[in-house]
């Protein structure tokens, strides 16, 4: 019997983008259902009725929730091109960086582009020191995952495009400033490589996606 494999997503949303990635690396068919967060269908519903959130991943009729839990999920059902290293140790690091990408960096990176004053500046002193985590990783590597792209590199992914859309949106420089040059190096070889830049979102609907977003944030934020 063949498989069905679907994923609910939408055309802009990162978390989604690294399941993406990891079924295009892994040779994986796939059906999209594209979402509209504002209107959520009832499948997506009926299948995360928890955090009403994407991605989904839909296997043989199971749901599977949750971008990190996914990624495992694909790298124990199929095995071709492994995403996770063997050795426990390495595999606890990887996982311990991801949650690390999803607690702390990503926050601290939203933090920074939607609020203002005081806050904004303790966030980006906290992006900084977050990254240079994350610049201390990449040492002696070209990828998190060593030579290839692995399931750590998806876990950061989104950093390769979306901090350069928003630092465009806020006129920030959160990495653009050559102080975390590893990093910066890493982003180009992993926008550039063939599976991942064939899944980036359009740039410039980007551009106007978040510009919306941050107004809309900041809005909310802003003394009345
Ligand atoms: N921790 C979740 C986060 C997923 C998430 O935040 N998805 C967003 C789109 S990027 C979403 O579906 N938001 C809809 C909503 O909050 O109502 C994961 O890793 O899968």
């Amino acid at each position: 019997m063949a498989e069905e494999v679907k994923l609910f997503r939408t055309w802009s949303s990162p978390f989604p983008l690294r399941i993406v990635w990891a079924l295009k690396l892994k040779g994986i068919e796939y059906e999209t259902i594209l979402e509209d967060l504002q209107n959520k269908s009832s499948l997506l519903l009926q299948y995360n009725p928890v955090h009403k959130k994407v991605p989904v991943l839909l296997h043989n009729g199971k749901p599977i929730l949750e971008s990190l839990v996914i990624l495992e999920y694909i790298e124990e059902t199929w095995k071709q091109h492994p995403l996770l290293p063997e050795d426990p140790f390495e595999k606890a690091t990887a996982r311990f960086w991801a949650r690390f990408n999803d607690e702390e960096l990503l926050p601290s990176i939203w933090n920074a582009s939607t609020k203002q004053g005081k806050e904004q500046e303790e966030a980006i002193v906290q992006v900084e020191e977050n990254l240079k985590y994350v610049e201390e990783e990449l040492k002696g590597n070209v990828f998190f995952g060593g030579e290839t792209i692995g399931y750590l590199d998806l876990a950061f992914g989104w950093l390769a495009n979306l901090v350069s859309v928003l630092e465009e949106v806020t006129g920030l420089s959160l990495t653009a400033s050559g102080k975390f040059p590893l990093l910066s190096a890493w982003m180009q070889n992993f926008s550039d490589a063939p599976v991942i830049k064939e899944c980036w979102p359009p740039r410039d609907k980007l551009i106007i996606r978040y510009q919306a977003m941050i107004e809309k944030y900041t809005a909310v934020a802003a003394p009345k």
